[in-house]
């Protein structure tokens, strides 16, 4: 197995909502290390360049306009394939999709308001990284409890 890092962000409202802890406790229960971590609001230029992919397609404006609404919290979670392993506790990005048990099945009522965000492949999650965190906000530590997860 690859240890990957990879990047997750707690959209707005989660802040609001008081269930920050909640989400975090998922990757921290399934023995992911937390290596950054972070409250920012995100500048609208920022937006543009995280969902650059988006721009043009018919949800992007509100996407743009929810993102910059509110303060996220930006992660940096480190681990065994991490990357799809977030994706698959976050789960699928449509909330009719996405089972009871993940984040999204779990919190979200509204695909556009899907309450986080995680890196799709290990391009994105380099870019995306760089792109919320300095290098020395980044913190990596030995886990004396490995063995056990
Ligand atoms: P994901 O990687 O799961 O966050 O999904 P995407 O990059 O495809 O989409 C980014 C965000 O755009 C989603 F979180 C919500 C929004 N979106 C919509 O509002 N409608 C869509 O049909 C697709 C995405």
């Amino acid at each position: 197995m690859a240890i990957q890092r990879t990047f997750a962000m707690l959209k707005p409202g989660v802040l609001q909502r008081r269930i920050v802890g909640d989400v975090l406790a998922r990757f921290e229960r399934k023995g992911l290390h937390i290596v950054g971590l972070k409250i920012l609001t995100i500048p609208p230029l920022m937006a543009a360049t995280h969902y650059a992919e988006h721009k043009g397609k018919s949800f992007y404006d509100d996407l743009i306009s929810y993102i910059i609404s509110g303060p996220v919290v930006a992660m940096a979670i480190e681990g065994d394939e991490a990357i799809q392993l977030v994706r698959r506790l976050c789960g699928p990005t449509a909330v009719c999709e996405s089972l009871p048990g993940t984040i999204r099945g779990d919190y979200c009522l509204h695909t556009n308001h899907n309450i986080i965000h995680s890196s799709d492949s290990p391009e994105s999650a380099d870019r995306e990284l760089k792109l919320f965190f300095q290098p020395n906000e980044i913190v990596s530590w030995d886990d004396g409890n490995k063995a056990w997860f």
